[in-house]
């Protein structure tokens, strides 16, 4: 495959490549896409150099595949231009999730919904994707009616901006602040922008996409979500409602069963999902699985994923491999 990595030069651009070497993706030709400010400049795969091409370039250079991960402004733009030119593009921003003409996929959920006929696959937010990855399958057994859903999401999912404002308050260096207050010792409710009702951006994200990935709105969510001071790693604490009554251990047995989730779950040795475990790998983390004494067929989890790894490059790469192994993608014939 002829493969453009969009935004290579960012946070969860460096991850995909990270990830689509260890996965062995089949890459024949491999272009590495920037912003003008970037192009030029030596970025390296497996060992060999690679220089940062522009946006114009890549589309003419008519890849397989594009991974996007440049920001919604740039999707937006650029991304039907790939598609035009007959690239397939999985794209990581929020620019094309709520799209209805695009599909917004989880590999293990809903990848059987793509066709040769997707030319632009949204990927999801990153805080959607962990806590869809283990409520999926319980849904599937005892139906969700209503979840509530409190978020404690690390400084790396709003960029590198955000990564040095957190190491300069703990260096005790003044520099540039990516959020209106100081981070460090602090909880900020406010991920993304706020929205006319009241709520940001990134909590409707969490109640909106859900729905679109199990095709399914009989279900609701609400949800909260805070940038806490962690370096990598999104935590949740997720509240759920079902229509159906459920038993602890089978839940247990169903989250054990679910590719792509680990179940850490054992109060007697203090064992629960934490950012510092999840950092750097793939799976879903789910523990503190317990039943909500105060409601009826209700449960609480509490969930934890690499925002960079899940939440979106392996996610994205994911789809990748999909497209890939079910032939969905059309191929340049080598010269
Ligand atoms: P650049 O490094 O040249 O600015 P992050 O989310 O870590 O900030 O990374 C964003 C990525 O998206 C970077 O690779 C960045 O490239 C790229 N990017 C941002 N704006 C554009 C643009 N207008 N055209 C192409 N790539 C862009
Ligand atoms: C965060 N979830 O942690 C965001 C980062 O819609 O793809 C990714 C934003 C998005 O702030």
């Amino acid at each position: 495959m002829k493969v453009a990595v969009v935004g290579a030069t960012g946070m969860v651009g460096e991850v995909m490549l990270k990830v689509l070497a260890e996965r062995n993706f089949p890459v024949s030709e491999l272009l590495l896409v920037a912003s003008e400010r970037s192009v030029g400049k030596k970025l390296s795969y497996r060992g060999k150099g690679y220089t940062v091409i522009g946006l114009a370039d890549a589309v003419a250079a008519k890849p397989d595949i594009a991974i996007f991960s440049a920001g919604g402004d740039t999707s937006l733009e650029w991304a039907p231009k790939f598609a035009a030119a007959g690239t397939t593009v999985v794209d990581n921003s929020s620019a094309w999730r709520m799209d209805p003409t695009k599909k917004l996929v989880v590999p293990e959920i809903n990848a059987k919904e793509l066709t040769k006929e997707d030319m632009i696959i949204a990927n999801p937010n990153c805080s959607t994707i962990q806590m869809v990855m283990v409520l999926a399958p319980l849904h599937k057994k005892y139906k969700m009616k209503r979840v509530v859903v409190s978020t404690y999401q690390s400084v790396s999912g709003t960029g590198l901006k955000a990564v040095k404002q957190l190491e300069n308050e703990l260096s005790g260096v003044k520099g540039e602040m990516a959020y209106p207050y100081p981070i460090n010792r602090n909880a900020l409710p406010h991920c993304d922008v706020f929205l006319e009702n009241g709520y940001t951006k990134e909590e409707m994200k969490l109640a909106n996409e859900p729905l679109k990935i199990l095709n399914d709105d009989s279900f609701t969510i609400t949800a909260t979500a805070v940038r806490i001071p962690t370096a990598g790693g999104h935590s949740e604490a997720v509240n759920v409602e079902f229509s159906n009554d459920f038993d602890l251990t089978e839940v247990r047995q169903i989250l054990n069963a679910t590719p792509g989730v680990t179940v850490q779950d054992n109060p007697d040795t203090n064992t629960y999902p934490m950012p510092i475990y999840a950092h750097d790998k793939d799976d879903v983390f789910v523990g503190r699985i317990r039943r909500d004494e105060s409601r009826p067929n209700t449960l609480n989890l509490w969930i934890v994923a690499d925002n960079l790894r899940k939440g979106a490059a392996t996610n994205a790469v994911q789809i990748g491999e999909y497209l890939v192994e079910h032939g969905l993608v059309k191929q340049s014939m080598p010269a």
